[in-house]
């Protein structure tokens, strides 16, 4: 019975070729039988050089940034979820301050200085917070990765030291995960000139590569002073720079007013991080991946 299943249907072109223009019936026992075992071997010989190809794969250098955007597995199917951020700008602005305010810790090191505190790119992560966001009714409990980072510009690196410092940093720590958001930290008690914001542009697109915009959102710390001053958070937005309203319109009025001195109060952080997470949310979850430059 067997013999039905060696007929010459679906032999490839080379193996009719062997068998020439004799039909199946034409054929004796051996004769079949030899075709199979080497259509057989042949096959075998493909699947072994296909799996020979994708062992020896590599993937192709490319730049340090892949360009890929993926919905960020950790959400799917548990009940807790992870932010992973980084925060980027210029020196004593508050990077560390809110890094610190992010993670509800003193991880970073914080303070008043007249040279560049934070030398290096540390991460610091929170433990699970319950009460700030839910799915599907569902209470989920985040977690939030910060990565803190020099300033830029620094007055003891130079700028190619630091870019290199956080690429390196950013492939390191979120290489597998990706990044959901990078907090342009500036300080809303200064106005943003025009040279200032040019810089650090730059450096953010140079990071993050073309599509920063969807994955930057502008952190204004000192919000204190503002408010101090007689600003409501409208009436500041009014007055600002058309340099700050330009880049606020540019990352599509992805902003947040923090005050560092307060935002380590339960509630206050838990305003903050709801807004980040709608932020990542408006972005359809999506993260940004790194590469190290020697892959
Ligand atoms: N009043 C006020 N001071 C802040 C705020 N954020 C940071 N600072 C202070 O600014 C100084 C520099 O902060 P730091 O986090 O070291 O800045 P970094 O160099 O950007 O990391 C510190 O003395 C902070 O206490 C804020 O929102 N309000
Ligand atoms: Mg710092």
């Amino acid at each position: 019975m067997n013999v039905f299943l060696l007929s010459t249907h679906g032999l490839r072109d080379n193996e009719r070729r062997i068998s020439g223009n004799i039909s199946s019936s034409d054929l004796t026992l051996s004769q079949l039988l030899t075709l199979h075992q080497r259509r057989r071997a042949a096959h075998q010989a493909t699947r072994e050089s296909r799996s020979s190809r994708a062992a020896n794969w590599r993937p192709k250098p490319c730049p340090w940034i892949r360009g890929l955007w993926l919905k960020a597995s950790t959400m799917a199917g548990s009940n807790k979820m992870t932010i992973n951020l980084v925060v980027l700008g210029r020196t004593q602005t508050g990077k560390s301050a809110a890094g610190n305010s992010l993670l509800g810790s003193d991880d970073f090191e914080s303070r008043l200085s007249p040279s560049s505190v934070t030398t290096f790119c540390s991460l610091g992560h929170s433990c699970h917070i319950s009460g700030i966001t839910r799915r599907n009714g569902c209470e989920l409990a985040l977690r939030v990765r910060v990565l803190d980072t020099p300033g830029f510009p620094h007055s003891s690196l130079s700028k190619e030291r630091v870019r290199e410092m956080v690429r390196s940093a950013l492939a390191q720590h979120f290489r597998e995960e990706g990044l959901h958001l990078a907090l342009l930290v500036l300080r809303a008690d200064l106005p943003l000139c025009p040279d200032e914001n040019e810089h650090t542009v730059q450096f953010i697109q140079e990071l993050l590569g073309p599509t920063w915009k969807d994955f930057t959102a502008v952190l204004l710390t000192h919000a204190d002073k503002a408010k101090e001053a007689g600003f409501s958070e409208e009436a500041y937005l009014h007055s600002v720079s058309s340099t700050l309203l330009s880049l606020l319109s540019s990352v599509q009025h992805k902003y947040v007013f923090l005050d560092n001195q307060k935002s380590k109060i339960k509630e206050e952080r838990a305003i903050v991080l709801r807004k980040l997470l709608n932020f990542i949310r408006q972005n359809n979850y999506q993260v940004l991946l790194f590469k190290h430059n020697k892959e």
